[in-house]
């Protein structure tokens, strides 16, 4: 069936619903394809003036088969969108029968089936495709479930309320919008654990997975006792249900889902073993899982009155998981991290056609505003705001938010407002951070004079989608400096800028310091600094911020590779000097010493290029990455094995950051290796590995020294019966393979009986890793854009949410010569053109064409 016609929906136009949900009872016959859903609702008016009185229930792709009202059957007017009818003036109950078919929902939103399991996705809108309801996440109410169905498991929200043969009924007691509803069931096990609450609470927990899968839900089910523990202690958040259970599930759009008492999990986001899983995996899984369960606060008991708030829940959870994790594991690490994901997502989104608000103003599909500006910048806003309040007070007006809110839909409004409470700072200009969207540039000059040091800094936002003119931000601007020594003579100081152009002085110094700023990263603009080489190298040897050393050394290597692509230059070699002080000095953190290792990405290089008003050739710029690796590999070759030997683990495998830090810093060893010995290391690697680890990198590495047949075909045996393998098998193929082999490597695959289209993890397997593939997907004769839009084509029809997410990869398409701009504006016009194209899809090309 055809969605409905698009329609633009604005943050403006809020109005609350006109009646109150006081109760809600579903009742589901589980059926493939025709399951029975019955509802009872009882409905309240809400005496609020400024509510719309209009009864209008959600619905889409629903067969209704009764509707009463307090028993009697009513006529209601039905639409694509939802139905209307004549309601009481008073308190009165909705009871509705509906027919849904699970097994056809290939969009995986609403009540789907996944290898033969039964499981929802109600976020953002999907509620509306299970039954009738005022689907908006303000109208909040408690749901009684029963489920009947001859699958052993059965799963809902809440507390289990009672089951019998070939039923089960849960009752959730916390009102909840309708976007927290789940269900699961099917043929499960589960892998169970407690946990005790600091009041002393006994909860029972659960990871339910396919047979065969049990193997892997222990370190999940650490994660999630680490989480709750950590949210107890440091935010003082205790959890309200007597169980909570998560699902892993195949077929999924996104990572992770935090319904309430009843996560839904992508599996590759919950299931890991050392053998099938590497480092980055388990680190991703660890933050996911608390990232969902974090949320059962920041998001569940306080949600969001409508999706333009979307940021409140995701922002603050985001923000929670990144504290979590550098908790857990290197602080330092995880904002290098960070920012290196911020600038690789966030900036380009922020830059380009996509451009949005943290808090966006307008939509046509809510779905396609799950972006990095919504989640990471929305958490950068935040951190800016605990830093510039400190901790203490973030602590008090953290405390204040959930005491007055609890239970609340709750705005960007209501949030900043404890912050004003609890500190009595006006935020009026901060919260630009909401409203503005596009990257600050920020501008530096510095200068010297008797004694006084003065730094000048400009802010310009320059004009994105819908907003030509900026105004002023709150940038708060960490500085610390340095004496020529390399001593630190003015510890980080948080500088408030609030004009256009701003100085700040510091006095009594006895000589011109280096300056290291915005320390930590802490502020989500670009830096505009006109800084000399040896500034840099200085810094990169001396700075005490883990983050500053590490920018200083990027920049460095931009500004090499950058000589290079434009005059042939050699690669800098007093950067290299000051690399390697830092890669060989063995007292440092491994896995800080290989996040120095790595080069600014590619499509981080051609944004510069672009950004300087050159336009961005990716082959000279994947050449010239590709010397400035052989010459790392030629200049440390005598050094590199003993490298390896000190990073290799001896100790059984633990995934902790101790041990990933040594093999990451392994890996990157390997890489440069494999540049001088053609793979025989990766060959002995790949032959020993007894972990995913190492067998991946070995393989990545076997493929790119053109030595990969024998091992693909190997890994393939070894590993075919599991999908999460397979995966990262699809996707490194692609991923590794040379710049004019990546097309042909894809639409290989694409042919292979394993390539599941329809599965997103798979989908995403071969087109995320073209699409990241920065010199084989902007291949010059298009050949690139041409394949992915061929399948995003085919995708649409099954799977709108998927297709209109990888559309962003096209998103960048303005930087390129006027040849490729051809080939990918065709290619995004044959998107355009696709009769019956969805909602989703059509948004998105249209922003990115635009
Ligand atoms: N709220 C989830 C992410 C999520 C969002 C949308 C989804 O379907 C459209 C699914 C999951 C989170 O932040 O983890
Ligand atoms: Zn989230």
């Amino acid at each position: 069936m055809k969605d409905a016609a698009p329609q633009t929906i604005y943050l403006k136009d809020y109005k609350p619903f006109g009646w109150i949900v006081k109760d809600v009872s579903l009742r589901f016959v589980l059926h493939p394809t025709e399951t029975r859903v019955f509802s009872t609702i009882t409905f309240s008016p809400n005496p609020d003036p400024a509510a719309e009185r209009r009864f209008f229930l959600h619905g889409e792709h629903l067969k209704l088969k009764s509707a009463k009202i307090d028993g009697n059957p009513v006529s209601v007017d039905i639409t694509p969108e939802g139905l209307t009818c004549d309601v009481p003036g008073c308190d009165f109950t909705w009871e509705a029968e509906v027919e849904i078919a699970p097994a056809e929902n290939t969009a995986l939103e609403g009540l789907y089936m996944s290898n033969g399991m039964y499981c929802t996705q109600c976020e953002a809108e999907g509620f509306r495709k299970i039954t009738y309801y005022p689907d908006r996440p303000d109208v909040m109410s408690t749901f009684t479930v029963r489920i009947e169905g001859d699958e052993p498991v059965k799963l809902s929200n809440g507390n289990p309320a009672g089951q019998g043969d070939g039923w089960a009924e849960w009752h959730d007691p916390w009102p909840k919008p309708a976007y927290l509803f789940a269900l699961v069931a099917g043929d499960l096990v589960n892998h169970p654990d407690r946990f005790t609450t600091k009041s002393g609470k006994d909860v029972e927990l659960n990871i339910w997975v396919r047979p065969g899968d049990e193997g892997k839900c222990a370190f999940g089910m650490d994660a999630l006792k680490a989480s709750m523990k950590w949210d107890e202690d440091v935010y003082g958040r205790e959890y309200d249900l007597d169980i909570f259970n998560i699902v892993a599930v195949d077929d999924f759009n996104m990572g992770a889902m935090e319904n309430k008492g009843l996560n839904i999990f992508n599996s590759s986001c919950v299931l890991a073993s050392p053998e099938t899983s590497t480092d980055a995996n388990f680190e991703r899984i660890e933050a996911i899982i608390a990232h969902e369960y974090f949320h059962n606060w920041t998001g569940n008991r306080i949600t969001c009155r409508d999706w333009f708030q979307l940021c409140l829940k995701e922002g603050l959870t985001v923000y929670r998981d990144s504290q979590f994790t550098s908790d857990l594991r290197s602080a330092p690490v995880k904002r290098i991290s960070d920012v290196i994901d911020l600038r690789g997502r966030q900036f380009p989104e922020d830059q380009g056609p996509l451009s949005h608000p943290v808090r966006p103003e307008s939509f046509q599909e809510i779905n396609n505003f799950y972006t990095a500006t919504v989640y990471e910048k929305g958490a950068e806003v935040i951190g800016m705001l605990n830093r510039l309040v400190g901790d203490d007070a973030y602590a008090k007006a953290l405390d204040l938010y959930f005491d007055r809110h609890d239970g609340d839909a709750a705005t960007i409004e209501d949030w900043l407002k404890v912050f004003e409470d609890t500190t009595g700072r006006d935020l009026t200009q901060f919260k630009r951070w909401y409203s503005q969207s596009g990257t600050p540039r920020l501008k530096v000059a510095e200068d010297w004079a008797d004694g006084t040091y003065t730094l000048t800094f400009t802010q310009d936002t320059p004009p994105t989608p819908g907003q030509p003119d900026k105004a002023p931000q709150v940038i708060p601007i960490a500085v610390g400096l340095l004496n020529p020594n390399g001593d630190e003579v003015l510890p980080t100081t948080v500088l408030e800028m609030t004009e256009a152009t701003q100085s700040f002085t510091f006095d009594g110094l006895a000589s011109r310091p280096v300056a290291s700023i915005l320390r930590e990263f802490s502020a989500p603009v670009v830096l505009e600094r006109d800084q000399s080489p040896q500034e840099r190298a200085f810094l990169l040897a001396h700075d005490t911020d883990p983050f500053c050393r590490w920018d200083a050394s990027r920049e460095l290597a931009r500004a090499s590779i950058l000589a290079m692509i434009r005059d042939g230059a050699a690669p800098d070699t007093a950067w290299l000097d000051g690399l390697e002080r830092v890669v060989f000095d063995d007292t440092l953190d491994p896995s800080f010493r290989e996040l120095m290792l790595a080069v600014p990405t590619q499509s981080e290089l051609a944004q510069n290029l672009f950004e300087m008003g050159e336009t961005p050739d990716p082959d000279a710029i994947h050449r010239a990455v590709e010397t400035l690796r052989q010459a790392m590999a030629e200049r440390w070759a005598d050094r590199l094995p003993r490298l390896a030997k000190d990073t290799w683990v001896t100790a059984s495998y633990a995934p902790n950051a101790d041990q990933s830090g040594k093999r990451a810093l392994g890996a990157a060893v390997l890489s440069l290796t494999t540049r001088l010995d053609g793979g025989a290391a990766a060959q002995a690697q790949y032959d020993a590995a007894d972990n995913m680890t190492l067998q991946l990198s070995a393989l990545g590495n076997l493929i790119r020294a053109g030595k990969g047949d024998l091992a693909v075909k190997s890994f393939y045996n070894q590993w075919k019966e599991d999908r999460l393998v397979m995966d990262k098998w699809f996707g490194l193929q692609v991923g590794a393979a040379e710049p004019d082999q990546a097309v042909e490597v894809a639409r290989a695959l694409t042919r292979h009986p394993d390539f599941d289209w329809k599965n997103p993890n798979r989908f995403r397997a071969v087109f995320g890793a073209l699409a990241m593939h920065h010199a084989g997907f902007h291949r010059a004769d298009g050949a690139g854009y041409a394949l992915l839009a061929d399948w995003l084509i085919t995708l649409d029809d099954k799977n709108p949410q998927t297709t209109a997410r990888m559309c962003s990869a096209f998103q960048t398409w303005k930087r390129y010569d006027a040849g490729r701009q051809a080939h990918a504006r065709a290619a995004l016009k044959r998107i355009m053109a696709k009769p019956g194209l969805s909602r989703d899809t059509s948004e998105m090309v249209s922003r990115i064409l635009e």
